[in-house]
């Protein structure tokens, strides 16, 4: 049993299908674990969709903020953009199973015996693992009701960014939204910030990268990630990057994480 992650697949279905039998996945033996973005800017999201949930249960998937949007889109509280290419999902004979299939997955997904968690952006420093599977458990259950639909019309802006415990419903699913799926730097005392989406090193000096940060209340646990595109793959005690950049034109790389071995990657084409 190997178990591996890949990072933000975004609708690059033949990068996503090569890197599969690269690695030579099979599901009755390996487990996968995926960053989300599996959909959006690439030209074959409905496919990709597809091929995860024929994985079963040797696949693990977290939502990602483009995951997201197609939900929202899907629901009608806001309609696609210019640049979002999920039409195939939304005009797709199997659109309510791919939709309900989505809107299933966790925000964040803990393996308490491996100390290791699962989620798309990160892990605000100023939460313990703890508070940041409440959190997230608190937006999964909306997704799962059956008025889904209402709940994810408060999903989009950028406030709150500092997190209190006594925010109001919605800010506090916003801010937990934002933060599992949208985080890459923190202010100094934690709150989150959306304007820099460089590297590591090109940030104003005020901003850490959340993994970085002095704040950080969960150390002890590895967290693996992807949605970063500009910081690559990154491997250290503590996390595990994997967004290498697949829709920019870069590669989708998959990082075996148990037992731990030398990342798989093709190359994609790039749809950006
Ligand atoms: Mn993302």
């Amino acid at each position: 049993m190997t178990l591996y992650v890949i990072g933000d697949v975004q609708g690059c279905a033949d990068a996503f299908e090569a890197l599969l039998e690269k690695m030579a996945f099979h599901p009755a033996r390996d487990r996968l674990w995926l960053v989300g973005d599996l959909v959006n800017r690439g030209p074959a999201s409905a496919r990709v969709l597809r091929t995860i949930i024929e994985l079963g249960r040797s696949a693990v998937c977290v939502l990602g903020n483009h995951d997201l949007h197609l939900l929202a889109s899907a629901a009608g509280i806001r309609a696609p953009s210019a640049q979002d290419t999920f039409g195939d999902v939304l005009s797709a004979r199997d659109r309510d199973t791919l939709i309900d299939w989505l809107r299933h997955r966790p925000l964040l997904h803990h393996d308490p015996a491996a100390a290791r968690v699962l989620v798309h952006a990160g892990v605000p420093p100023i939460w313990t693992i703890p508070e940041a599977i409440v959190a997230a458990q608190e937006v999964e259950t909306v997704l799962r009701n059956p008025d889904w639909q209402r709940s994810l019309a408060h999903m989009y802006g950028n406030a709150p960014t500092r997190w209190r415990a006594n925010l109001a419903r919605k800010d506090r699913q916003r801010f937990t939204i934002n933060a599992l799926t949208r985080m890459r730097f923190c202010g100094n005392k934690g709150g989150l910030d959306f304007d820099n989406t460089g590297p590591p090193g090109t940030q104003p000096r005020e901003l850490v990268p959340w993994f970085d940060h002095p704040l950080r209340q969960h150390n002890g646990t590895h967290i693996v990630f992807g949605h970063w595109a500009s910081l690559g793959v990154l491997r250290r005690a503590d996390i595990t990057a994997c967004d290498s950049g697949c829709v920019w034109g870069s590669r989708l790389t998959a990082i075996p994480l148990e037992p731990a071995g030398k990342p798989i990657a093709v190359k994609c084409s790039g749809h950006r």
